[in-house]
């Protein structure tokens, strides 16, 4: 076998030249982190970017998340999907407090409101849904739910960098959102974050919690965590924001192409555009029915790494089966039908702003047998 590799995605990378000049101003101001000039900057255009009101910069996407449930003091349980990256769950375990899982809607991956009310005991505080795949929860539903027993909502939009719903941030509903920009994702920092907020007072406390508690040069008003981004990456996320929006219509056109060659494939699905929805195509997962389609989806995942094109099984295996959290009653298989099915018959497909034609030909006629 000798034919390129294709993976799953591949970052967004900066122009190296207008890289290099940023890293000189760095150099020669030799403030290199800490609310650099860089960070404040970074900061402010991706508020405007993103129409949030308040955004405080992570240096990864799950201190966001620890800070997010510390910020909003949560305690006891908290209701989320099995159907994410571990990091969100891990979240709330590691701030002592009991994740306790509902099942997904089978339409678009992400937690099923109906399901929540059920899971609300007088110990829960939160609900911690997921914009998996970037695609856009209930957050109508999920509000009511919310009011109604004075709950907290904190989305995990990781996968959600610029979505918005009927012209609106996606990132505005809820309490907060936290956002990822690791290199695997639309828009990246190499690693890094972010928590988004509706006030400046929330914000403030955001930011001393991301720096130790730190309030001033003497005070430390909460027990903090240092989650703070360096000049480096602030510059290299400023020139990776002018380019975001062509790396989105790339992947917009990959999408299109990959939906044309494979709605007429019996025994394969995939999740069309929602209306009302600007999509970021951060991934693009495809759903296999081994009886209608012929082989099962371990066996067409071999067969594609087999001809060095690397999908992934993006969320399999599901959290709810980690060792860590299987013994949870909530975590029973037979409370969560749904998520297994889809943790069962999901392959994401390459999807980036790379792809050539070649590239989405190969994937293609792999699947399109
Ligand atoms: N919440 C949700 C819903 C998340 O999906 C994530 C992270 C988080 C929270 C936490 O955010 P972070 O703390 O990570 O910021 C990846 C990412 O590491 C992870 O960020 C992401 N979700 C998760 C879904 O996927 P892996 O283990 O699949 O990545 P890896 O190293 O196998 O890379 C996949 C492919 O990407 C490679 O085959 C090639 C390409 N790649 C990767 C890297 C790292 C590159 O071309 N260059 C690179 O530098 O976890």
């Amino acid at each position: 076998m000798n034919e390129k590799q294709i993976t799953v995605t591949s970052p967004l990378l900066p122009d190296l030249e207008e890289f290099h000049a940023l890293l000189k101003e760095i150099w020669d101001s030799k403030w290199v982190t800490n609310n650099g000039s860089f960070h404040k900057q970074l900061e402010k255009e991706l508020a405007e970017y993103l129409k949030v009101p308040y955004i405080s910069l992570f240096t990864n996407g799950t201190l966001p998340l620890l800070t997010a449930l510390q910020a909003l003091r949560i305690t006891g349980e908290v209701i989320t999907t099995p159907y994410s990256f571990v990091a969100t769950t891990h979240s709330i375990w590691w701030n002592g407090c009991k994740p306790v899982f509902v099942d997904i809607d089978p339409a678009t991956g992400n937690m099923n409101p109906d399901k929540i009310e059920a899971a609300i005991t007088n110990k829960t505080t939160a609900i911690m849904p997921v914009h998996v795949y970037g695609k856009p929860c209930d957050t109508k539903r999920i509000k009511e739910i919310a009011d109604k027993y004075g709950l907290k909502v904190i989305y995990d939009a990781a996968h959600a960098f610029g979505v918005e719903v009927n012209g609106e941030s996606v990132l505005t509903a809820g309490d907060m959102s936290t956002l990822s920009f690791h290199a695997t994702k639309v828009y990246n920092t190499l690693e890094g974050g972010a928590l988004v907020m509706h006030d400046a007072e929330t914000k403030k406390r955001v930011d001393y919690l991301k720096n130790f508690g730190f309030a001033g040069e003497t005070e430390v008003v909460a027990p903090g965590i240092n989650s703070k981004v360096d000049e480096v990456r602030a510059a290299y996320g400023i020139l990776n924001l002018r380019q975001v929006d062509a790396a989105i219509e790339a992947r917009h056109q990959v999408a299109v192409k990959y939906r044309e060659a494979l709605r007429p494939i019996e025994g394969i699905t995939f999740m069309d555009d929602m209306p009302g929805v600007k999509h970021n195509y951060s991934y693009f997962p495809i759903f296999i029915d081994a009886e209608k389609y012929g082989m099962t989806r371990d066996e067409l995942y071999e067969k594609m790494r087999s001809h060095n094109v690397l999908g992934r099984r993006y969320f399999y295996p599901l959290i709810s089966t980690f060792s860590t959290y299987r013994g949870l009653e909530s975590a029973a298989p037979k409370n969560l039908p749904n998520a297994h099915k889809m943790a069962d018959s999901v392959i994401c497909l390459p999807m980036h702003h790379e792809l050539s034609a070649e590239d989405i030909h190969r994937v293609l006629e792999l699947i399109v047998k």
